[in-house]
């Protein structure tokens, strides 16, 4: 298992230490290769990333531990014995040898732009804003297109989870269902926050409406790569997206016209955007790839 640290890169690592592992947040990786350099990395990546590296931490870049048979370093075990599930108890354990070569990419937020669009103020831009909402109420949605190019060509996806955080506000979370979409129309981030710009609720672009307005179906697609409930506030959602979405924007970079999110709900959220100014909370794509 190879994970990618933030600037994208993707790196051999062992897990030898990993001291935080207890959910979400940071965790360090003893990374073995990395430039040529060797020491201490601390990466931040998702209790979902951590439990497939944290399986794969022995068995890939590193020496091959006694039991990555999945019978156990005690048990007798030789080429000639048939296969290594006829063993005892072997079916209760997850063995290494079936996983495929997996590896993990967290794409971050150097990698990704994010904005949002209100109806109620229709020629403004968010591009700069450090919170995003979605809300029916005025037809909020959020915006964000991620660089995947740091996944090589003839990856095959198997996973893929957006993270977002929720902002700290009481009324920043809902009981409600969003869903996220992805978009057909190309749009500009801009650099406004609350000012007119570009995208805006009427306008993708400089001078160029959006075929339905806000982002609506047309300008993006009617069916959800994805759906979440942020009831918490201040706290990282994990979202899972259709891994076939991502995979077709590898293969297809200017398939990539990012991700709207979307809720039918008027209790509405708001989510700490790229430009919020902890970096920890930014929102992050984790992309599960074979190659
Ligand atoms: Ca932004």
């Amino acid at each position: 298992m190879r994970v990618t640290n933030f600037s994208g890169r993707t790196d051999p690592v062992s897990h030898a230490a990993h001291p935080d592992f207890s959910g979400f947040g940071a965790t360090k990786c003893r990374t073995r290769e990395l430039g040529g350099v060797r020491g201490q990395h601390r990466h931040r990546f998702p209790a979902a990333a951590l439990l497939l590296a944290t399986g794969a931490c022995g068995w890939v870049g590193d020496p091959e531990p006694a039991d990555d048979n999945g019978i156990g370093a005690d048990a007798a075990f030789h080429p000639d014995d048939g296969p290594p599930d006829a063993a005892p108890g072997a079916d209760a354990v997850a063995a290494p040898d079936a996983a495929p070569d997996t590896r993990s990419t967290v794409i971050s937020a150097d990698d990704i732009v994010d904005t949002y669009l209100r109806m109620t103020a229709p020629s403004f831009n968010y591009g700069a804003s450090d919170r995003m909402c979605v809300d029916a109420t005025d037809d909020r949605k959020v915006l964000l297109r991620i660089d995947v190019s740091t996944i090589p060509a003839g990856a095959q996806v198997v996973a893929a989870s957006l993270h977002l955080w929720t902002g700290l506000a009481a009324s920043d979370g809902s009981a409600d269902t969003f869903s996220a979409y992805p978009m057909l129309e190309s749009w500009d981030e801009g650099n406004a926050n609350a000012a007119p710009s570009t995208a805006s609720y009427s306008e993708r672009a400089a001078g160029t409406a959006w075929t339905a307005a806000g982002a609506g179906i047309g300008s993006r697609a009617g069916d959800a790569m994805g759906s979440f409930v942020p009831v918490a506030v201040d706290s990282e959602l994990r979202i899972d997206l259709d891994p076939a979405v991502i995979q077709s924007w590898i293969e297809d970079e200017e398939s990539n016209l990012g991700i709207a999110i979307v809720t039918a709900s008027d209790d509405g959220a708001c989510f700490d955007s790229t430009e919020f100014a902890t970096a920890g909370k930014h929102p992050s794509l984790v992309v599960h790839w074979i190659p």
